[in-house]
């Protein structure tokens, strides 16, 4: 079957990211598009496929929300501000090039990544339905089959020997019924699950879980500067060394991908949120077990922008998404790798690194934590 990415998607209409203060947007002109050559290593093989091409169901859901009043304030920490130097110094992803300097004001966060137990309260609360539980409508789609216009996700195959990998429909597998109550699909469930991190969420699913509680997704620069948990330039959010003194510091994969997840981290597969110890800011999970959604559209060429200035503050993306790998799908910035990741094809758990996905697209390795400038939460200092 065909993957439903190569299907017109629907735009409903521009999508607007509230400024609200802060930097304005970089622009990239359509020359500079067509000049872009994706770069060897740009693609990592571990993220997801653009799988589900949904109606978007409103501009106003993207926006960054500032104003309302948190529900849940338990189990955020206060990440202080600062400067810092963005990017990934090592790393071989030219994305996330030229390192640079960026200012982000103080602001709220989660501790863990939203959990299964957190967001079923929403759903409990309002009736919301994610992306992968809303069929296609056929009107729109009338060439789609009955079956390609069921519900569902992508979910992870290991095969059971070695495969190509230049191939990800070796390990992505498209499955109807699959989605955040039923993680690998119908006949699984959430049962002794409730503190791992929801998944199978696209970015419109994260927004309107943020716009119920009060908060909002980081900005890129947010996140980063509070996964490097005070640490200057460091590859992890823990120091330089990926397992120091032989322990495990992150829910990655270890073992041949995609047919061997040998665990020796503890876990196969996704883990429980906080199951390796926090950052120098108490923030669990800033490397591996799940990427993370942010507010900024991905672009190659964000940094080259905001490297032109000695100190960017605050930056938001560019004003348009565009991956060379897939021009017509529209992206926002994922950070942190995820338990897929690995040093043998994408090292994305390292702090300075970027990946990004579809939209309209959750996964069973995608996840999301908030922030907040709550002024009332200071009472908490
Ligand atoms: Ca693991």
């Amino acid at each position: 079957m065909r993957w439903k990415k190569y299907l017109p998607y629907i735009v409903a209409s521009s999508v607007v990211v509230v400024a609200g203060g802060y930097a304005a947007h970089a622009h990239f002109s359509e020359r500079e598009k067509a000049e872009f050559n994706p770069p060897h290593g740009a693609y990592c093989l571990t993220e997801t496929p653009s799988a589900g091409l949904r109606a978007l169901t409103s501009a106003a859901s993207t926006e960054i929300s500032r104003s309302k009043k948190i529900k849940d304030k338990s189990g955020m920490v206060w990440i202080p501000g600062g400067e810092f130097v963005m990017g990934d110094r090592e790393g071989s992803f030219p994305d996330a090039h030229p390192l640079h300097r960026v200012r982000v004001h103080g602001f709220w966060m989660d501790s863990r990544v939203v959990t299964n137990d957190e967001f079923a309260k929403f759903v409990k609360a309002t009736g919301y339905k994610t992306i992968a539980e809303r069929p296609l409508d056929p009107k729109e789609f009338p060439a789609y089959s009955k079956e390609m216009l069921k519900p569902g996700s992508i979910v992870f195959s290991s095969p059971e020997n070695p495969v190509a990998l230049d191939d990800y429909r070796n390990w992505w597998k498209w499955m109807p019924g699959a989605s955040w109550r039923h993680p690998q699909g119908p006949g699984s469930d959430l049962k002794g699950k409730g503190h791992y991190p929801v998944v199978h969420v696209a970015y419109e699913d994260a927004v309107a879980y943020a716009q119920w509680i009060g908060k909002r997704l980081p900005t890129e620069a947010e996140w980063e500067f509070a996964a490097r948990g005070g640490l200057e330039e460091k590859i992890y959010p823990w120091g330089d060394e990926l397992r120091p003194d032989g322990k495990f510091m992150a829910n990655t994969w270890q073992g041949h991908f995609p047919d061997r997840d040998l665990g020796e981290d503890g876990f196969k597969g996704i883990a429980p949120v906080a199951s390796f110890p926090p950052n120098g800011y108490g923030l669990y999970d800033m490397s591996g077990n799940v990427w993370q959604w942010v507010a900024d559209w991905y672009h190659p060429r964000t940094y080259e922008r905001d490297a032109q200035s000695n100190l960017t503050i605050n930056p938001q993306g560019p004003s348009e998404s565009f991956d060379p790998v897939e021009p017509s799908v529209r992206k926002k910035v994922q950070r942190g790798g995820s338990f897929l990741c690995t040093d043998q094809y994408c090292s994305r758990y390292r702090t300075g690194t970027r990946g990004k996905g579809d939209i309209t697209s959750g996964a069973p390795h995608v996840g999301f934590r908030l922030v907040s400038d709550d002024s009332e939460l200071n009472n908490k200092l």
